[in-house]
């Protein structure tokens, strides 16, 4: 064997020379691994007793990608273009091995091999648009030429890895290993060179996009993903990047491919994004829990309420493969939420998402109950009833008369105290609790609510089982709110407070929808139901909400809220809303007037900051990361300005700062400067660290 270097070394197996690569934990292309790839591959292509190349990593995973911690950074040692010419040019055929997840420029690599073998078990993709960026070593071009625009735009424009079976159907790899890789690679490079199979370079094919409709192709791209990609820099680039496989000779489409690359690299996008790539990393990890903390095993859950959020939260579960009871009070409410759930179900395999079969393999874990009793045996319950104090309580006290011992007792509660409903039990340190977001079975956020007497081991199972089940999990601490709905609360007000001065609903939730959010406060509050915590025995109608109830405008569910809806929920401006906001400003004596785009914006977007800065100050959130995970996965933030602390910072502290004291000193307490935004202006830091 010979070492290479310290993240490769060569040995000869027969006539075959086997590259392996270490570059723990993914083996990115950072600088010594591409340095290693270029100096073995020079070594086997000059040793005449080698006749065949095959190119396998160690560790869990082929190449995943280029190393995104070098991004910004000089180039140092052969660029990945680089090392793609050395491998295609090399005179003797080269195979990648490939398992785990070649992605991005490490499927880009394997492209420029001359032939590719993988284990069944391997994915293969081009994640850059995640990145912010477009595949910028020649996969725009190489995946077109081998399977064709269409499936190449969709491949990039999901960023989703295709399994290995697809990836040989689509001819990506060549075979399928039945056995041992590193064996199966030696056998097919010596099967290789015995039958004399040609080298095949791909940059060189331009057969199979002689014929395609490039216009068409591009055309049914931009129908598919055009609207997730609204907002996206990176969307018309690629485009024009992946249609250039088709329209210009290779070397062209590479230098343009390359052009784009760097511009997008070098965008406030990108940058943001790839922050968010580290910051929902980060999130995952608890400061002062081991990554070896035990956690207790959770194979079975009970969940209390089989409403909108239960049957949701049920959902993930049972998709996961773990049984789930779940308890309603009545008869036909339990009957309505696993009707809802099968439907919920059906749908997604109706759209391909999951398989038929999934539908009856998931209910079949489900085993509806009338009965408390009947989560005696559930090593986690989730309590998702009325959002009410005395309701928790009381179903909390009467859980810990039930529930068996070293039962994680959990509160889907999205504003309320956990240490109050945790007092009502003798287990403080078993109960926390697990904010879904709505839809459950489908929002990636869950705030993991840590309690002042909850277990190490209760947190870490939780944070553990969020990722089980595929949820983006954050551990935040306890206050009205919690991390995203308290913010949400600061918007809410404000908001409130400018369709009284003379913005009308639409025109603040366009506001906010045009900065890339999916929807606004208004279009929010008709969706979630203008009803949620409202009573009409004890409704005094002071609010536009509260009147809008008492008319019986509950939002879309009843036809109409802010909005007015048609048969097919498309939502229109109402006149008869503009005229009660018009009479309530009156009756305030407020007088209307003109408000800016931009005021709004300020007005919505500062006090959410503001009450991140408390956040943090409080240690309700760990890092300032968190806080932009949290609205990224749990309101649909923009992925591309990297949360609101990040966006916070490339609009500069100082900026928000400004401006919360004259907003402070036009309109009162609202806006005082939270003391730990004063802080970092007065030091010259920012929130995140990233900008
Ligand atoms: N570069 C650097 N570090 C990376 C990395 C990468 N590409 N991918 C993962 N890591 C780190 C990650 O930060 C974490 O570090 C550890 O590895 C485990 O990751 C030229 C320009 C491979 C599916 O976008 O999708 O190639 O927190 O927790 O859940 O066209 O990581 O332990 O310090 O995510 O098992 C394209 C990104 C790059 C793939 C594994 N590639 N990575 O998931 O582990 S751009 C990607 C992933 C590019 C070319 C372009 C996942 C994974 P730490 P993890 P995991």
């Amino acid at each position: 064997m010979i070492l290479i270097n310290d993240a490769a070394t060569l040995d000869n197996d027969g006539a075959t020379a086997v590259l392996t690569l270490h570059n723990p934990p993914v083996n990115a292309l950072s600088r010594v691994l591409r340095e290693g790839i270029a100096a073995g591959i020079e070594a086997a292509a000059a040793d005449g007793a080698v006749e065949a190349i095959v190119m396998i990593c160690e560790g869990r995973t082929f190449i995943a990608g280029a190393d995104i911690k070098e991004f910004g950074k000089p180039i140092e040692g052969p660029s990945l273009r680089e090392l793609e010419d050395i491998v295609e040019s090399c005179p003797k055929p080269v195979i990648a091995a490939l398992h785990g997840t070649a992605l991005g420029g490490g499927l880009e690599l394997a492209l420029a091999c001359h032939y590719r073998i993988a284990v069944p078990s391997a994915r293969l993709g081009l994640p850059e648009i995640k990145l912010g960026l477009i595949p910028g070593a020649g996969g725009t071009q190489r995946l077109p030429r081998m399977i064709g625009l269409k499936r190449a735009l969709d491949m990039i424009f999901t960023g989703a890895p295709v399994g290995a079976a697809t990836a040989h159907t689509l001819g990506i790899i060549d075979e399928l290993a039945a056995g041992d890789l590193r064996a199966e690679a030696v056998r097919f490079a010596s099967d290789i060179v015995r039958e004399g199979r040609p080298q095949r370079k791909i940059s060189e094919e331009d057969g199979r996009l002689a014929g395609e409709d490039v216009e068409a192709a591009i055309e049914e791209a931009r129908a598919t993903h055009g609207r997730k990609m609204k907002g996206f820099d990176s969307f018309e680039k690629a485009l024009e990047a992946i249609a250039n496989a088709a329209r210009l000779p290779f070397a062209e489409g590479m230098a343009r491919e390359g052009e784009i690359f760097a511009e997008l690299l070098a965008g406030a996008q990108s940058k943001a994004q790839r922050y968010v790539f580290g910051a929902t990393r980060a999130a995952a990890k608890v400061p002062d829990m081991a990554a070896d903390t035990p956690t207790r095993s959770v194979t079975t859950v009970g969940i209390i309420g089989a409403g909108t959020m239960g049957g949701g939260i049920a959902m993930n579960f049972l998709s996961a493969g773990i049984p789930v009871t779940i308890v309603e009070a009545k008869p036909e409410a339990l009957e309505r939420g696993t009707g809802i759930m099968r439907t919920n179900y059906e749908a997604s395999a109706k759209r391909g998402r999951i398989r038929p079969e999934d539908v009856d393999r998931a209910m079949g874990l489900l085993s509806p109950s009338l009965d408390m009793a009947d989560l005696a045996d559930r090593d986690l319950i989730i309590e998702a009833a009325f959002e009410e104090m005395a309701v928790k309580k009381d179903i909390f006290a009467r859980l810990d008369g039930i529930a068996k011992a070293g039962a994680i007792l959990a509160s889907n509660t999205s504003y309320l105290d956990i240490d109050d409903i945790a007092a009502t039990t003798k287990r403080p340190e078993d109960v926390l609790g697990l904010h879904f977001f709505s839809p459950a079975n489908v929002m990636k956020l869950l705030e993991v609510v840590r309690g002042e007497k909850t277990a190490t081991d209760v947190v870490a199972t939780a944070m553990k089982l969020g990722r089980d089940i595929g949820k983006t999990a954050v551990l935040v601490g306890v206050c009205h709110g919690f991390v995203g709905n308290r913010m949400l609360s600061a918007r809410q007000r404000e908001a409130n407070k400018l369709i009284l001065e003379g913005a009308m609903p639409w025109e603040v939730d366009r506001v906010l929808t045009d900065f890339g959010l999916p929807m606004g406060p208004f279009q929010m509050a008709d969706l979630a139901g203008l009803d949620l915590g409202w009573n009409r025995e004890t409704s005094k109608g002071e609010t536009i909400r509260e009147q809008l109830c008492e008319a019986d405008r509950r939002g879309q569910k009843s036809g109409a809220g802010f909005y007015d809806y048609d048969d097919k929920r498309k939502a229109s401006p109402s006149k008869l809303v503009e005229k009660m906001i018009r009479a309530r400003s009156k009756a305030d004596g407020i007088k209307r007037r003109q408000i800016s785009d931009e005021e709004i914006l300020e007005r919505l977007i500062y006090p959410m900051i503001n009450e991140g800065a408390k956040i943090l100050d409080e240690g309700v959130a760990l890092r300032a990361s968190d806080i932009d995970v949290v609205w990224i996965n749990g309101y649909g933030w923009p992925v591309y300005r990297g949360g609101p602390m990040f966006f916070a910072d490339t609009i500069g502290p100082a900026v928000v700062l400004t401006t919360m004291r004259e907003l402070e000193e036009r309109m009162g307490a609202d806006f005082k400067p939270a003391p730990l935004l004063v802080r970092i202006v007065e030091e010259g830091r920012n929130f995140t660290g990233a900008v």
